[in-house]
């Protein structure tokens, strides 16, 4: 099957308006296109999937396109990173949309209101604005969920703190046909996009609206995203899905999160994927087929951490409760290490469970420094990015269990 991601995915986006110089996705061939990262710089990669994918117990190898061939080159990386996208849509979390017909909404020192609307649907949802001292325009960190993240050290570091409620966006506690919030007002309740990649969308309206508002308060160019537990999960998938967000830091995860799938069934007291599948609809209507068996999987979650190589990411683990899955998080993250490495930017991801508080979505003493430097360096643009693993002993995964394959080294 020869499908292109703008034919099938953005086939919405047909009589999109740029409303600003650099507001839209997939905008990367035009020639009036700014030095500015899109949504999603791949919109117009072609995606060709094959019509099976044959199971393996181990991770798949994230240089190998569709058509069999291996990546060889830094500059394939954008459309391999697509076929990755639209893997990890139809096969976890379901489509993210891109920018709706119209995005329209407010900045101000204290608040961000969001109004959408696509097809003759409307919607709207607003987030909290608390800024650092100092004068602006400052960069900012939307905390996704509110609570879990050291929001004075961020603070602190200089940058605002955007605190969003996605529940407004993707409800919890409704069953997968009759979803709710925002995302569904405008794509309907029966959408089979989980409630992750609808928390996702909205943070990218939120940059939207950053955007057009002309940059007096708040940086589009320097936006970060967390969020702990369920609200590290949304923050997980927010910053692979939006190539606007320039540092992403997930903390405590868990199944759903950053954990490979394929070694949740084998971590012991790590919450399995039948229970997150079903505790919430996080996930897309599709993962349900995997529940079961994801070595069926044609796409993991050392991938979808490729998908934010090379941008900043900082994550944050907890190695004393079994069910957060620690042991196949730091899986993930050496995996999505290799890509980090290819595009020769290894020092932009960190990696850090070895903490002494095992307190959920406690705010840990050890992570002031590297959340610091991480939004130094890649919100300011200052000093060096922490990059560095510190996986705690007792929940340190083996990448070369879990893989067949060898990092490339890439040219140009
Ligand atoms: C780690 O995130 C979740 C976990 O997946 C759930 O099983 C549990 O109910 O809640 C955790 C959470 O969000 O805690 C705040």
């Amino acid at each position: 099957i020869r499908r292109s991601r703008r034919s099938t995915i953005r086939s919405a986006l047909v009589g999109v308006v740029a409303v600003t110089a650099f507001a839209v996705t997939g905008t990367g061939s035009s020639s009036a296109a700014p030095a500015w990262p899109g949504e999603d710089d791949g919109a117009d990669c072609q995606v060709t999937l094959p019509g099976s994918f044959p199971a393996d117990a181990r991770l798949p190898d994230p240089f190998t396109k569709l058509d069999g061939t291996r990546v060889t080159a830094k500059s394939e990386w954008t459309c391999r990173r697509a076929e990755i996208r639209e893997l990890a849509e139809r096969h976890v979390y379901g489509d993210k949309p891109g920018r709706p017909t119209s995005v329209t909404g407010t900045v101000s020192s204290t608040s961000i209101t969001v109004n959408v609307s696509h097809n003759g649907r409307t919607a709207g949802f607003s987030a909290g604005v608390q800024l650092p001292g100092g004068s602006g325009p400052f960069p900012a960190v939307v905390v996704v969920g509110g609570f879990g993240a050291d929001t004075a050290t961020i603070r602190d570091a200089g940058a605002a703190v955007i605190s969003y409620d996605p529940l407004a966006v993707g409800r919890e506690g409704t069953p997968r046909n009759n979803k709710q919030g925002a995302f569904y007002d405008l794509y309907g309740s029966t959408s089979g996009t989980g409630l992750l990649a609808a928390w996702g969308w909205g943070v990218s309206r939120i940059i939207d609206v950053v955007e057009q508002s002309g940059g007096a308060v708040l940086r589009a160019d320097a936006m970060g995203v967390t969020g702990c537990s369920r609200y590290g999960k949304g923050a997980f998938v927010a910053g692979a899905f939006d190539q606007r967000i320039d540092l992403t830091m997930p903390i405590e995860s868990g199944s759903a999160g950053l954990p490979i799938f394929r070694g949740i069934p084998g971590e012991s007291g790590a919450q399995p994927l039948s229970s997150a599948y079903g505790e919430q609809p996080w996930l897309g209507d599709a993962f349900g087929s995997y529940t079961d068996n994801p070595a069926a999987l044609p796409v993991d979650t050392h991938e979808v951490v490729g998908m934010i190589a090379p941008r900043g990411l900082f994550v944050m683990e907890n190695p004393h409760i079994d069910w957060l899955a620690a042991r196949s998080g730091s899986v993930a993250a050496l995996g999505g290490a290799e890509v980090y490495q290819a595009l020769g930017a290894g020092e932009n991801i960190s990696y850090w469970s070895d903490v002494q508080d095992g307190t959920h979505c406690a705010a840990r003493s050890e992570w002031r420094g590297p959340l610091r430097q991480s939004i130094q360096k890649f919100l300011f643009g200052t000093g060096s990015a922490p990059g560095t693993f510190r996986i705690a002993s007792g929940k340190a995964g083996n990448l070369g269990e879990w893989r067949d394959w060898e990092t490339p080294v890439l040219t140009g």
